[in-house]
């Protein structure tokens, strides 16, 4: 439909809605609420879009969200991997108060110089999470993709998601069929990007007509890094200005582009496309080998910025001023308020959000309030880094590396790259900083790492197999995912 033709049926629609004295179902309030698609990604860095200065990678569907939409430049995933991530997005709370404060299940390291807390075996099942209060308010819900937070009675169609379609709790050790689990209408050499593509196309077809959320999960771009041939081989010649020419890598990212073009099609080719809100998150930063992370400093398993902050895009065209950025830091926790906000809906009784609603800033209406964003990672990760947490107020962020208790500060709007450390020439600040990051964990009753007696540096890295608890069978393979 070209744009005069839709500017007239909207006239017609709103003369219609003036004049007549018994609006039909289609003219009620509830036809007004938003679609919501929030298309998470797993691991892609914040410069792996061309809408985020990236020019070896081709993305032009989200670059044309962000064109037509806002762009975050201070977004942050709470934690630095997926599950506690994924978490605080489906929760509106920390990591540090719902437990899930590392990737599940997680690793045993019996000789570090620290005793990881312990996790639980999914997000707990007395979290609340967005799918429930949005149900409630007529939506329906959908996860498609990667879950990673718990098997069993922890997979999604059983916390509140209308239907589910994916590999389970764990991610995929191939990207082409035949997967471990089997999916529902794939014959071999199929690519699971785009199989999760179609699932969401019929999602949006059946429910066409009634409000919809849609978590659309891709598995990419986690390893297995794997792309489809055709792709692959046009990135030959083309140039990296980073040197590295990682044309598999780039295919996967534009292969979840070409997804998202499709899904955009979809909307607009049912009329929707007005009306529905995309987000556009990843999960954690990237692996710097092959992610771009935009030169902050190191990636996926720190909290160094390069492993926390993300891209996030708002493409919503009722609300938001097309080419808007944003430079308010904001976080993982906000989008549970800010979508149940979007929806008009009511939070489900008993359920508090750590999160502040993003609309706001979305809609160009005013700031948000809020002190200080935090992350609190008592873990080792598969990266190599050591426990840590953080704040961070206005430009200032502080570090606090558990191992030895010390701490450094920077300032970000001067030293993106966190190179200067300021702990010592600004003692003062770094105290007030340190002395609120210890209250705030005392205040979500954050599970600490601890002195490990057993400690021995030579066989610190020395993993022990995971003692699984009763109620995750990890032979059941739809359970473990494998
Ligand atoms: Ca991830």
């Amino acid at each position: 439909m070209s744009r005069a033709v839709k500017a007239l049926s909207t006239a017609i629609g709103v003369l219609m809605l003036a004049t007549s004295a018994w609006p039909s179902p289609a003219q009620s309030p509830d036809a007004k609420r938003p679609n919501i698609i929030f298309l998470l990604l797993d691991d892609m860095g914040y410069a792996d879009i061309g809408a985020y200065g990236n020019t070896y990678h081709r993305t032009p569907t989200i670059d044309r969200l962000a064109a037509e939409g806002i762009r975050f430049t201070n977004a942050y995933a709470a934690a630095p991997n997926c599950s506690p991530t994924r978490g605080s997005i489906l929760t509106g709370r920390w990591p540090a108060r719902t437990g899930v404060t590392q990737y599940l299940p997680g690793n045993v390291l019996p000789y570090a110089r620290m005793l990881q807390p312990e996790l639980p075996v999914g997000l707990p099942l007395d979290e609340k999470i967005l799918p429930e209060p949005l149900a409630k308010a007529g939506y329906s819900t959908a996860c498609v993709g990667k879950w990673h937070l718990g098997g069993g009675d922890y997979l999604p169609d059983r916390r509140g998601f209308g239907e589910s379609f994916g590999l389970g709790h764990l991610g995929p050790r191939t990207m082409f069929a035949p997967f471990r689990i089997p999916v529902p209408g794939a014959t071999d050499g199929d690519y699971l990007t785009d199989l999760l593509t179609d699932a969401a196309e019929r999602f949006i077809e059946r429910n066409r007509d009634t409000p919809f959320f849609l978590y659309m999960s891709y598995y990419s771009v986690h390893a297995p890094i794997q792309a489809k041939p055709e792709l692959i081989d046009s990135y030959a010649g083309r140039n990296d200005p980073s040197g590295r020419n990682y044309a598999v890598y780039a295919a996967m990212v534009e292969g979840v582009d070409r997804s998202v073009q499709r899904l955009m099609a979809k909307l607009e080719h049912l009329g929707l496309d007005e009306n529905t809100a995309v987000f556009f998150f990843s999960d954690n930063g990237g692996v710097p080998q092959r992610a771009f992370n935009g030169g902050f400093r190191s990636g996926k398993g720190y909290i160094w910025e390069g492993g926390i902050r993300e891209p996030l895009i708002v493409r919503w065209p009722e609300s938001i001023r097309p080419g808007s950025v944003e430079d308010t830091p904001v976080t993982s926790v906000d989008f549970y308020p800010t979508i149940l906000e979007m929806a008009g809906a009511a939070d489900v009784s008993g359920h508090t959000s750590d999160g502040v609603s993003l609309l706001p800033l979305l809609e160009g209406s005013g700031a948000i309030d809020r002190p200080a964003l935090f992350w609190h990672y008592p873990h080792y990760s598969n990266a190599g880094s050591a426990p840590m947490g953080a704040i961070r107020k206005g430009p200032w962020k502080l570090i606090e590396f558990f191992e030895d208790s010390h701490v450094e500060i920077y300032n970000l709007e001067t030293d993106p790259a966190e190179s200067s450390d300021l702990a010592k020439t600004d003692p003062r600040r770094a105290r007030l900083m340190h002395e609120e990051l210890a209250a705030w964990r005392d205040s979500v009753g954050a599970r600490l790492a601890v002195p490990n007696p057993e400690f021995d540096p030579a066989r610190a890295r020395q993993r022990r197999a995971l003692q699984y608890k009763t109620e995750w069978d990890p032979t059941d393979p739809v359970q473990s995912g494998r």
